[in-house]
């Protein structure tokens, strides 16, 4: 197993380094892409001092706030074209704490997605407002009944994918920028029939910076939902 982590980051300056020491210092034999779109407080250049002593990790720079679906795409092309067998996408801010890592790795020698999962047993959220929650709890219903995607956590970050099942989807063809890849994504896995298992995380709040998910999502997942309703339709009925 040959894993690549990969870290989009906005404005992580806080946190970067620490994550950064935290991943490497596992007993694995990890690689780690960071994917900074420009953060005006130097997370990027934060992360090339560390790159500069440390080989495995490699650092992409973009020039301004893309999203964060087209960074997990440039993390992802970064990491097939070095070879890696499977490849992990997680948060910068430690709400996906390192320490699940070696259970999303054990559960990725048996399924070919692994998600890091706050909604099975053992599971959960930390100090949420429960406008967060009710966020969370809509977007898996639309998830489940809007897409029928099956995992208990679709909208999950931290994901384990096995290198074949990324080569199996069109990467180019996935029109999400922002949180919506996430549901893309597993639509595209589901609906190739991959082996999709779940592992419990306890996913804490941030602790520094400053989160960047807005309102305006809502309307994108909504918008991902239907127009993935409709090429399935579409593709019904060509079929
Ligand atoms: N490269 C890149 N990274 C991003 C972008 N938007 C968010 N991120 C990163 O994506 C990860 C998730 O973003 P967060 O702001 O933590 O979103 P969240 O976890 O839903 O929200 P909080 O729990 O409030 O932090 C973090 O590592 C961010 O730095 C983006 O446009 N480009
Ligand atoms: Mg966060």
């Amino acid at each position: 197993m040959k894993t690549t982590v990969i870290i989009p980051t906005y404005n992580e300056r806080e946190n970067v380094v620490d994550l950064i020491s935290l991943i490497l210092a596992l007993p694995h034999d990890l690689r780690l892409i960071v994917v900074d779109d420009g953060s005006p407080d130097g997370t990027g250049r934060v992360a090339d001092q560390v790159a500069a002593q440390e080989a495995r990790l490699t650092v992409v720079h973009r020039e301004g706030k893309l999203g964060l679906g087209t960074a997990y795409l440039a993390g992802f092309r970064c990491a097939l074209a070095g070879g890696a067998t499977h490849m992990m996408t997680m948060d910068a801010d430690f709400s996906h704490h390192p320490r699940y890592i070696p259970d999303l790795l054990r559960l990725g020698e048996r399924y070919d997605l692994v998600i890091g999962s706050r909604y099975v047993p053992g599971g959960g959220t930390r100090h949420w407002h429960w406008q967060r929650v009710l966020l969370s709890w809509s977007a898996n219903q639309v998830a489940k009944h809007g897409l029928g995607l099956r995992p208990r956590d679709c909208t999950a970050g931290f994901r384990l994918y096995r290198r074949a099942v990324l080569e199996s989807i069109d990467l180019e063809s996935i029109f999400s920028d922002g949180y919506s890849f996430l549901l893309e994504m597993l639509y595209h896995v589901q609906h190739g029939h991959w082996q999709i298992g779940e592992t419990p995380i306890l996913f804490a709040d941030r602790q520094r910076g400053a989160s960047k998910i807005s309102k305006q999502e809502i309307v994108k997942a909504a918008y991902t939902v239907l127009r993935l309703r409709a090429m399935g339709a579409g593709r019904r009925l060509a079929g």
